[in-house]
């Protein structure tokens, strides 16, 4: 399986220093040059959702039986390649808990787009989608930016869970309220067997660079 790498430095390409020589003529190859594109997200939902595990396993980390809530947001990087482009996400893993929501909203200034989880088996944490999507929308300084809508817990799926079709019908109807014409797509996670787990990252890339190109 591939994972991102971790990059805590700026990506410089490796022709860098020969393109500084006087007698260099950059070849068809070297014109070629991967756009390196950094990208703040964030991911946001309620308490014990599974936004840090969602984290950890897109970045190859081992997935924690135990919940250790999040206090304010973590912080990291993430890099991967996406359609020819090396992207670096710097992904803000926001705290779900209520008691925190008064600090939390600094962290979504400048955000490009978010990953929004549930829990599929907690309908309270689908009913308070709304209520996250708002409030990252009003607090990142661009409004209605792009979104990934993720129902996580995918492998604990039974019949009382919060079906496909609902949540995808529910993606649907956000996507027509926007004013602006952005794709909302919906994604079953497991951050426990990884199922979906890039597809949701990549997804989420995917749109932001449809809005920058
Ligand atoms: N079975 C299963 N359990 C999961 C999954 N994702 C997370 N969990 C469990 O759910 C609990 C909460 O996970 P976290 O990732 O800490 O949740 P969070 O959304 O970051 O919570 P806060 O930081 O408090 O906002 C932990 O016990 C995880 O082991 C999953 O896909 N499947
Ligand atoms: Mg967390």
């Amino acid at each position: 399986m591939h994972f991102p790498q971790f990059r805590h430095t700026s990506l410089i390409p490796d022709i860098a220093p020969k393109a500084q020589q006087s007698n260099y003529k950059p070849t068809e190859l070297h014109l070629n040059w991967m756009r390196n594109i950094r990208l703040k997200i964030a991911l946001l939902g309620d308490a014990g959702v599974g936004k840090t595990s969602l984290r950890r396993s897109f970045m190859g980390q081992s997935f924690a039986t135990q919940h250790l809530m999040t206090i304010g947001a973590d912080f990291s990087t993430a890099q991967f390649e996406l359609e020819g482009d090396s992207i670096t996400y710097q992904i803000w893993d926001i705290a779900g808990d209520q008691s925190l929501s008064r600090i939390r909203t600094q962290f979504y200034n400048g955000i490009k787009g978010a990953l929004c989880v549930f829990d599929i088996n907690r309908q309270d944490s689908y009913l308070n989608i709304p209520t996250w999507i708002n409030e990252m929308w009003q607090h990142n300084g661009q409004g209605e930016i792009p979104l990934v809508l993720l129902g996580n817990k995918s492998d604990l799926r039974s019949e009382g869970s919060v079906s496909l079709e609902s949540a995808e019908e529910y993606a649907r109807q956000i996507q027509d309220s926007m004013k602006k014409r952005y794709k909302i797509t919906y994604l079953d996670t497991s951050a426990k067997n990884g199922f979906n787990v890039q597809e949701a990252f990549e997804a989420l890339a995917h749109q932001i660079l449809l809005t920058i190109d």
